[in-house]
C-alpha cells in the first residue's frame, strides 16, 4: 500500500510517500508530485516511520514511584491525578507556583499550541517559559525596542538582494518569518532565484552550505555581529544609500543612530571582526543600492555575546533602507486554509512590555508574555512564597536543551510535580513524575494551516493519519483539553467552545473548525492528496496605512546605544586568555535539537564531534578522530576531532542536543536512559549565570572561549 503524506519533524513539511505491507519494513521516499518540495527529503524524514516503531517509544503514559521506577498508567488516571495535584498546589501556594514550558515539537502538530495555550490561560499563572529564550529571543527584544512593520516581511521571491546572518537554512530549514528564506526545497529555490538575479550576502564564521552559494561571504569572528552591522550601517549612511522618505515617515532617532555607528569605520570593523574592509564596503553597497530584499538572521548572532544589540542593528538595516512591503505589495506567508486578512503597511512602535506590569522575583519582566528559560532554576530553587513547585512541559526537553545543564537538572529534580508530554525517554522525561505518551506524527491527521505564515506560496495540504495510534497514547491537544475539563473548565479556541459536557471531538473535527474561515475550503484541499498551489488564491498584499498611523521605529534608543558602546569597548580591549579557541553553534542534518539522537543508525555519536580547521588541528598535533577534552570556564566534555576545512581558524563548532542526563547525587533518575553512547552535551560548557543578555537573560551559546587537550 502506498500513502501520500508530509513530514512534520520540522516546518519544511516535505511531501512523503510511504509504502508499507503488513509485516514488512515501511519504505519512505520523497513525494515527486508535491507542489513545493518536489521529492526533497532529509535523513530524518526518511526515517520517520522508525521513530514510530522504535522500541524506546512510550506506548503508555507513565508514573514515577518514590524509588524512581516508572509504571504504566492510563492517560485518564494520569490526567485526573495531575489535575488534582495542580489544584492542590494552586490552592496552597497560588497559581504562580505552577509553570509551563513549551518546546519545539509542540509547534509541529498544528493543534498542540492552540490547546495548550488555551488550557494555560485557565491556570492564571504568569510563569510561562519556552525554548525561544535559549534560541532567538533577541528578535523579540529588538522588536520590543525598535518596533515592527505591521505587514511583516518582503518575499525572497521578489528580492534583488538578501542578507543571511548566522543561519544555514539549507540544513536547518529555518525560513519564513525568521530568515525569509524558502523553507521548501531550498537548494533548488536558491539556484532559481540566483538565476533570476538575486544577490546573496552571508555573514557566518563557517563556510556553510548556504555560504558557498553567496555572492559575498563575510566570514566574521563569532560574537562580533554588533560591530559588523554597525559598520554596514555606517557605510550605508555615509554613502547616502538610506531610504530618506521611509525614514522621514516611519522612524525616529536617526541622528542618534548615525552617531552610535560613527566609530565603526570599515577599518575598525575589519579589525574587530577579522573581515576584509573592502568586502564589508562591497556588502554595504550591494545591500544599500538594491530595491527589494531584507537583512535577516538565525541563531548565530542571537546566541552570541551582544545578541540584543546585534539583532537590533540587523533589523535596523531594513528600517534604514525601507525594506518592508508597501500598500499593494505581496507579503511573506501564504493563506489558503487561513483567512488571508491584509495587514497594514505601517510601523508599530516599540512596546517594551518588560518595563511595566509583572516583575518576577528573579527580576525579569515579561517578554512576549514569557520569563527567561534560565530563570527556571531561580524560580524553582529560591525559597519564597510563589516558588515554582510544578512544571508542565509540552514537546520540549529543557533538561538537555538549556545551558548550565547540571543546575537545571538539579532544579527540575526538586519540583513537587514535573509532567512532560513526550513519546521518548528524553532527559526531561527521565526526571518527570508523569510522562504522557502522545500520538506521533504519522498517526494523526493534520493540515498545513498552522505553517502558512512560513510559506511563500498559496499552498495547502491535508493528510489523513497513516497508521492507527497505539491504544495507550493520546493526542497532545487532547491532553490539554482533558486537563482543562478535569478542572471543570471550558476552552474556547478559534471561535469554538469545548465544554466539559461535550463529547470528545475527533482531531478531524477540530481541524475543520480551525479552517472555518478558509479562502479555499478544507473539503477542496482534501481533493489534492499531494497538496496544491492554489493559483486562484492570490498572495496576500499589504493594505494602505491608516490615516491615524503614528507608530515609528525607534532606531537608536539610549539603552541600545549604551550596549553598542560597551560592545565596542569589549571588542577593542585586548584580553589574554588561556582558552585559545572560540566555540560556536551548528546544527546536524540528522537530528532535531535533542530529538533523533536515540534512533540507531541515524545520529551516531560521530555527528557530535568538535569541528576544527586543519591548521588548528596540526598546531595541536591532532589527527581526525582524535579523542579530546574541551574545557570552558564552566565545564569540560570529551569528544572527538573532525578536521573540517569549512571552519575558520581559531573557531570550532560542536552541535547541541547530544549526551545523556548527568548523574547528580540529588537527582533521582530512572535507569532507562536512551542509548548508552549519546555523545557529549555542549550545554555543560555553557553558563546560565555569566554573560546573560539584558531583558531576555539569553545565555551566551556561541563565541565561547574554550581550550582543547588531547586525551
Ligand atoms: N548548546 C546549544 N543549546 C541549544 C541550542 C544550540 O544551538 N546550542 N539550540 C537551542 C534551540 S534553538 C532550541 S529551540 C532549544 C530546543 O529546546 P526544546 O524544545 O526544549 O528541546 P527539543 O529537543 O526540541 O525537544 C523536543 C522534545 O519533543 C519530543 N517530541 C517528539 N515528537 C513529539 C510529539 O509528537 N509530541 C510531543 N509532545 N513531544 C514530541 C522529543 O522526544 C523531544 O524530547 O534548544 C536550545 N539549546
Ligand atoms: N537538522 C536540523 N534542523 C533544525 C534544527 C536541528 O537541530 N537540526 N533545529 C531547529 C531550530 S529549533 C532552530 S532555532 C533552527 C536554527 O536555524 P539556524 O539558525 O539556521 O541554525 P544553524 O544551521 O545552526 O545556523 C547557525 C549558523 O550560525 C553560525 N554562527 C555561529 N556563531 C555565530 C556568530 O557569532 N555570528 C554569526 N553571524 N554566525 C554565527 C554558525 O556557523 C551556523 O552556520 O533550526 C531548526 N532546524
Ligand atoms: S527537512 Fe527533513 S525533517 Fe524537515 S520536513 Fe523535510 S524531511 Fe522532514
Ligand atoms: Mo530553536
Amino acid at each position: 500500500m502506498s500513502h501520500t503524506t508530509y513530514c512534520r519533524i520540522c516546518p519544511a513539511t516535505c511531501g512523503l510517500i510511504i509504502d508499507f505491507e503488513e509485516g514488512k519494513q515501511a519504505h519512505v521516499s520523497g513525494d515527486l508530485d508535491h507542489g513545493l518540495t518536489h521529492g526533497f527529503t532529509c535523513a530524518k524524514g526518511r526515517r520517520i516511520v522508525d521513530f514510530h516503531t522504535d522500541p524506546q517509544r512510550f506506548l503508555n503514559s507513565r508514573k514515577r514511584a518514590f524509588d524512581g521506577t516508572f509504571a504504566d498508567i492510563s492517560a485518564s488516571s494520569a490526567i485526573e491525578e495531575i489535575a488534582a495535584q495542580l489544584r492542590d498546589i494552586a490552592d496552597t501556594y497560588g497559581p504562580d507556583a505552577i509553570g509551563f514550558y513549551s518546546g519545539t515539537q509542540a509547534s509541529y502538530a498544528s493543534l498542540t499550541n492552540p490547546f495548550a495555550s488555551a488550557w494555560w490561560r485557565t491556570m492564571g499563572s504568569k510563569k510561562t517559559f519556552s525554548s525561544m529564550t535559549v534560541d532567538q529571543s533577541a528578535k523579540w527584544v529588538a522588536e520590543g525596542r525598535l518596533g515592527k512593520w505591521a505587514a511583516g516581511m518582503q518575499r525572497f521571491a521578489d528580492a534583488d538582494v538578501w542578507l543571511l546572518a548566522g543561519t544555514n537554512p539549507l540544513v536547518s530549514m529555518q525560513g519564513g518569518i525568521f530568515t525569509g528564506f524558502p523553507i521548501h526545497d531550498g537548494f533548488r529555490r536558491l539556484q532559481q532565484e540566483k538565476q533570476r538575479g538575486l544577490q546573496l550576502i552571508v555573514v557566518d564564521p563557517r563556510v556553510t552550505e548556504v555560504a558557498t552559494r553567496a555572492d559575498i561571504h563575510l566570514q566574521l569572528k563569532p560574537g562580533t555581529d554588533a560591530a559588523l552591522f554597525a559598520g554596514l550601517l555606517h557605510v550605508i549612511l555615509d554613502l547616502g544609500l538610506e531610504d530618506k522618505a521611509f525614514i522621514a515617515r516611519w522612524t525616529e532617532g536617526l541622528p542618534a543612530l548615525r552617531s552610535a555607528v560613527s566609530a565603526f569605520t570599515p577599518d575598525v570593523v575589519a579589525t574587530i571582526c577579522d573581515v576584509d574592509s573592502l568586502e564589508l564596503i562591497a556588502a554595504a553597497k550591494m545591500f544599500g543600492s538594491a530595491k527589494q530584499g531584507m537583512a535577516t538572521s538565525g541563531t548565530g548572532p542571537d546566541m552570541a555575546a551582544w545578541a540584543n544589540v546585534a539583532e537590533h542593528l540587523i533589523q535596523s538595516m531594513n528600517v534604514v533602507c525601507g525594506r518592508f512591503p508597501q500598500a499593494g505589495e505581496a507579503i511573506l506567508g501564504g493563506a489558503v486554509l487561513g483567512s488571508g486578512k491584509s495587514p497594514r503597511a505601517e510601523a508599530i512602535g516599540p512596546n517594551r512590555t518588560w518595563e511595566s506590569g509583572y516583575l518576577s522575583d528573579s527580576g525579569y519582566g515579561l517578554l512576549q508574555g514569557q520569563l527567561p528559560a534560565v530563570s527556571l532554576v531561580d524560580e524553582i530553587m529560591k525559597p519564597r512564597a510563589d516558588r515554582l513547585r510544578a512544571l508542565i512541559v509540552s514537546g520540549g526537553n529543557p533538561a538537555a536543551a538549556i545551558p548550565g545543564q547540571n543546575a537545571l537538572v538539579e532544579a527540575l529534580s526538586a519540583l513537587d510535580l514535573l509532567v512532560t508530554v513526550d513519546p521518548f525517554p528524553s532527559e526531561t522525561a527521565q526526571l518527570a513524575h508523569y510522562v504522557i505518551a502522545p500520538v506521533m506524527h504519522l498517526e494523526r491527521p493534520d493540515t498545513t494551516r498552522a505553517y502558512e505564515g512560513l510559506f511563500d506560496a498559496s499552498f495547502a495540504q491535508y493528510t489523513a493519519a497513516m497508521f492507527p495510534a497505539p491504544d495507550g497514547v493520546i493526542d497532545d491537544w487532547e491532553f490539554f483539553l482533558r486537563l482543562a475539563w478535569a478542572a471543570g473548565n471550558s476552552l474556547t479556541i478559534a471561535g469554538r467552545e469545548y465544554a466539559p459536557s461535550d463529547p470528545m471531538p475527533t482531531t478531524d473535527d477540530v481541524l475543520a473548525s480551525f479552517s472555518a474561515r478558509a479562502r479555499i475550503s478544507l473539503a477542496e484541499v482534501k481533493q489534492h492528496p499531494h497538496g496544491k498551489i492554489f493559483d486562484a488564491v492570490l498572495p496576500v498584499v499589504a493594505a494602505p496605512p491608516s490615516d491615524s498611523a503614528t507608530g515609528r521605529f525607534a532606531v537608536m534608543p539610549a539603552d541600545v546605544a549604551d550596549e553598542l558602546q560597551h560592545a565596542y569597548q569589549s571588542a577593542v580591549t585586548v584580553s589574554q586568555s588561556l582558552r585559545p579557541f572560540l566555540l560556536t553553534v551548528r546544527r546536524a542534518k540528522e537530528t532535531m535539537n535533542t530529538f533523533g539522537k536515540q534512533l540507531p543508525g541515524l545520529a551516531m555519536v560521530a555527528l557530535n564531534p568538535c569541528h576544527m580547521h586543519p591548521n588548528d588541528a596540526s598546531w595541536l598535533e591532532l589527527e581526525d578522530g582524535a579523542l579530546v577534552s574541551v574545557t570552558s570556564d564552566h565545564g569540560t566534555i570529551s569528544t572527538t576531532i573532525s578536521v573540517d576545512t569549512s571552519m575558520k581558524q581559531g573557531v570550532v563548532s560542536i552541535t547541541h542536543g547530544f549526551g545523556t542526563l548527568p548523574a547528580l547525587a540529588s537527582a533521582q533518575t530512572s535507569n532507562d536512559s536512551p542509548n548508552g553512547q549519546c555523545g557529549a552535551n555542549v550545554n555543560q560548557l555553557l553558563s546560565m549565570h555569566i554573560n546573560l543578555q539584558s531583558i531576555s537573560a539569553m545565555p551566551q551559546m556561541t563565541g565561547v572561549r574554550i581550550s582543547i587537550e588531547p586525551m
